[in-house]
């Protein structure tokens, strides 16, 4: 699905209008005039809409031939196990923390929600990229269903994979939350999210870096502090290696 996004339409709107006024922009007194009325928008885009500008999206000729699997390629626990031997009929993604209903939402439920397709460049700080196609539900549907919270500020996703030893975790707030490329994925490149890649459902938060991308997702966590959670750095190479929990691109 190939969409307009608002950044490409401001870039197209401004492209067109300049294109028109090839001969106006010559004169001194425009030009400055003009200079100063684009760094004015660059600097309010900046203040009001970076955080929400959407992520580069591709077409199916830009999909990798292969797409690397990292970190986990497969949680240990008999839990998750027997989970993958019955195809996840029986799994369940918890919704709670700060949020007026809870939830608990089979695989078959989050499948025939509304979804988003999206195809993205993930980047991983280990210095590889690829380019996949997601599909899955808006987190912010999830959220509004469960009544979050106007107190949550973060939301935090529980994994159930343990990674060194380490329960595997992360954590955005409301911004990414809310971002229209925030979806909890349930497939990739048309097909069924694979054990590698994070099934049976994976966060994509197209703003951000590689380790942000929570596989195995079994409980979201809605909160007003990251301080009471694991060792209260927002994810588990926060808490472990120092890595920025903001992992902006
Ligand atoms: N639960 C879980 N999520 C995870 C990881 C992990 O080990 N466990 N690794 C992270 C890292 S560093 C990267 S680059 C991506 C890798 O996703 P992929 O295996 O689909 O390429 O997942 C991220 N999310
Ligand atoms: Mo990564």
């Amino acid at each position: 699905m190939t969409i307009l996004t608002r950044r490409n339409a401001l870039v197209g709107g401004a492209g067109l209008m300049l294109a028109g006024c090839d001969r106006i922009v010559a004169s001194p007194t425009v030009r400055k005039v003009l200079t100063l009325g684009e760094k004015a928008t660059m600097s309010a885009q900046r203040l009001v809409t970076d955080r929400n500008a959407l992520a580069p999206e591709f077409t199916r000729a830009d999909l990798s031939p292969s797409f690397r699997v990292n970190g986990t390629r497969a949680p240990g626990s008999a839990d998750y196990q027997r989970h993958a031997a019955e195809n996840f009929a029986n799994w369940r993604l918890a919704v709670g923390g700060m949020v007026a209903h809870p939830l608990s939402l089979s695989h078959a439920q989050l499948r025939a929600m509304p979804a988003r397709s999206q195809i993205t460049r993930h980047d991983c700080v280990e210095g590889w990229s690829a380019i996949g196609e997601w599909t899955g539900v808006p987190l912010a549907l999830v959220l509004r269903h469960a009544g979050l919270s106007a107190n949550a500020r973060y939301v935090v996703f529980h994994c159930a994979d343990d990674y060194a030893g380490k329960p595997y975790y992360e954590s955005i707030d409301m911004v990414d939350a809310f971002h229209p490329q925030t979806i909890l994925a349930h497939t990739m490149n048309r097909q069924p999210l694979s054990v590698g890649h994070g099934a049976p459902l994976r966060l994509r938060v197209e703003r951000q870096l590689g380790y942000k991308q929570a596989k195995y997702v079994m409980r979201i966590e809605a909160v007003a502090s990251l301080a009471g959670i694991h060792g209260g750095g927002g994810g588990y190479w926060e808490d472990h290696r120092g890595y920025q929990w903001y992992a902006g691109i």
